[in-house]
């Protein structure tokens, strides 16, 4: 397949998908997801070469500021419920990839762009990097994964006060915390991220993907969380508070939440 919205470049078996949509901060629009979703389904696995891969984004400014908030209106609960799935679906692939993948984050990486990073087994950011989930300044709630990955790294008290609140992360705070693996400068990051792949590179490939299987299964995938999750989100796409929220995101404007 060939893609419109990411990028891919090799070098020495190490991947580096970039996300190609600097004029949008890089938002995951349905295309992007689906690209993603071929590339770590269907091509990766055909690479007998492959040694990991490094998700980045296009430009200085946004590694993804999240998914395309210019797909979302018209949306109902049960398009909502069907999206969620297929995007925490297609993270999972991402999580579950027996090589190792690194989110070299650049910039912005706010609500489905966190998600995205977390989804990843290590995080390597630039100083400028900002997380965050901002979900409930449109009235929705993050939708591939974030409530409960956030928890995973964060820990539930600080999780809960960044998804209520929205407010984002720098990178020094991430890396306290333990978001973050690594801070590169923008132009060492990708050489930092390769590094990585390098060293684990070396070692039995079949103790790679063992890990990385059960270090994910000590958090029980598709246990109650994921799918409370989807049916969550699902019921907050069907509001006006929803439609308020994304349209006053588009038109520049403070949203003005009625409540329902
Ligand atoms: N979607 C679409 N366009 C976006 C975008 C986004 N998430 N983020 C930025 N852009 C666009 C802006 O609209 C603007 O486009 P033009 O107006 O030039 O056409 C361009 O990128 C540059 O953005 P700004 O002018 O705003 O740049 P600034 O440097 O001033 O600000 C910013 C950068 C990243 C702080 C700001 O752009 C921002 O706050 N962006 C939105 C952050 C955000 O709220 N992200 C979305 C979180 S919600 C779903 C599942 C999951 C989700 C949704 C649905 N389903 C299952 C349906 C997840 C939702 C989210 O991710």
């Amino acid at each position: 397949m060939s893609y419109q919205n990411i990028q891919i470049q090799e070098q020495n078996g190490i991947y580096i998908l970039t996300i190609n949509r600097e004029k949008a901060m890089n938002a995951l629009n349905g295309q992007t997801m689906t690209e993603i979703r071929q590339f770590f389904a269907e091509d990766a696995p055909k690479k007998n070469d492959l040694k990991g891969v490094i998700i980045t984004g296009a430009g200085p400014k946004a590694f993804v500021a999240g998914a395309d908030i210019k797909e979302f209106l018209g949306m109902n609960a049960e398009k909502g419920r069907q999206l969620s799935q297929k995007g925490q679906d297609i993270f999972l692939l991402i999580e579950q990839f027996p090589k190792p993948v690194i989110a070299a984050v650049n910039g912005f990486a706010l609500g489905g762009g966190c998600e995205l990073a977390m989804a990843c087994h290590l995080r390597i950011a630039t100083e400028n990097a900002r997380f965050g989930q901002p979900e409930v300044n449109l009235g929705i709630i993050p939708g591939y994964g974030g409530t409960q990955r956030l928890i995973q790294y964060i820990g539930k008290g600080k999780a809960m006060e960044l998804l209520l609140t929205g407010d984002m992360l720098g990178a020094q705070d991430a890396l306290q915390l333990g978001l973050v693996n690594h801070i590169a400068p923008a132009e060492e990051l990708i050489a930092k991220a390769t590094s990585i792949i390098e060293k684990i590179a070396a070692k039995g490939p079949v103790a790679i993907a063992k890990i990385i299987e059960t270090v994910n299964a000590y958090f029980h995938y598709n246990t109650d969380g994921f799918n409370a999750e989807v049916l969550a989100f699902g019921a907050t796409t069907n509001t006006e508070d929803f439609k308020e929220g994304a349209t006053a995101f588009i038109e520049k404007r403070s949203p003005n939440f009625s409540g329902k």
